[in-house]
């Protein structure tokens, strides 16, 4: 099409549909622009704060996981992903749960619109994690789903836990639902394989791969037994030998004298 064939089109169109009302109606109606525009700035505002509220929640885990590091001589968690759910996804589990789409409707209803997931070496390390993020001041628990304890009939297996979390800004606080979910890795490769097969067939997954999922969740539950097994065993050797901390015995004494005096 050439720029004369749209400036021909372009007059002889008629007014843009934009639903009943048309564009032209829409964009010369001010009260409806300046409440579309204020709308839009808020929902960015509220979409930040559960970004913030992720944040904070990744400085706590990036301090414990560090603190764990340099006490013990392994790391307790193997990654942490998080996410923030986009607008489309809330618009749509926001329809499908008959949730309004109000501020405080989603902020009370819709608990996953902030999201970290904590992957772990073993579970009693989900546990440990869970514990010590939850028992700090700030952290209020509101739902604690254990799927570990209880799995799903799928097999679907992790510990999910919606905490609030405070959010300082310039001229409030605010509190931020946030849906944690800590699980082990062997757990994690499960649940990402039949998210992505649940993908796939929109949903409703064939009846001998549910059965085979199924199994695969056993194998994998099995696996985190074996493991947990040798790491118990590799933890009372360990206490035996005296543990191993950082060698700092080659360093000058001076060093710590010096340190002590501070
Ligand atoms: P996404 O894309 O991961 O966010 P809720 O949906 O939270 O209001 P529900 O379903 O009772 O209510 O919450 P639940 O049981 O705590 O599950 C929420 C999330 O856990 C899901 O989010 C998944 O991430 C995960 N999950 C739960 N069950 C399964 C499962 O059988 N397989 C897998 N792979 N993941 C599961 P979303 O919103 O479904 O998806």
């Amino acid at each position: 099409m050439t720029e004369q064939d749209r400036a021909d089109g372009a007059q002889d169109a008629p007014a843009q549909s934009w639903g009943e009302t048309t564009l032209d109606e829409l964009v010369g109606d001010q009260d409806t622009m300046t409440r579309a525009r204020q709308a839009r700035a808020e929902f960015s505002r509220f979409m930040l704060h559960y970004r913030f509220a992720v944040d904070e929640l990744l400085t706590k885990i990036n301090i414990l996981k560090a603190e764990f590091e340099h006490l013990h001589d392994y790391s307790p968690i193997e990654h942490v992903t998080s996410r923030v759910k986009t607008l489309e996804s809330i618009l749509d589990k926001a329809r499908r749960r008959g949730i309004a789409l109000q501020r405080s409707a989603l902020r009370e209803e819709m608990t996953d619109i902030a999201g970290v997931r904590v992957v772990c070496s073993f579970i009693s390390d989900v546990y440990w994690f869970a514990e010590m993020l939850t028992g700090q001041d700030d952290i209020v628990v509101l739902e604690v789903k254990d799927y570990i304890a209880e799995p799903k009939d799928n097999g679907y297996r992790s510990l999910h836990v919606i905490v609030q979390v405070p959010v300082f800004l310039s001229e409030s606080i605010e509190q931020m639902r946030v849906e944690l979910q800590i699980r082990t890795a062997a757990m994690d490769f499960w649940a990402g394989l039949e998210h992505k097969i649940r993908y796939k067939y929109d949903g409703q997954i064939p009846e001998e791969l549910v059965a085979e999922l199924t199994q695969a969740a056993q194998t994998a539950a099995e696996l985190d037994a074996k493991m947990e097994a040798v790491h118990d065993v590799t933890r009372r050797l360990n206490e035996q030998a005296g543990g191993r901390g950082a060698d700092l015995s080659t360093l000058p004494l001076e060093v710590f004298t010096e340190f002590l005096d501070g």
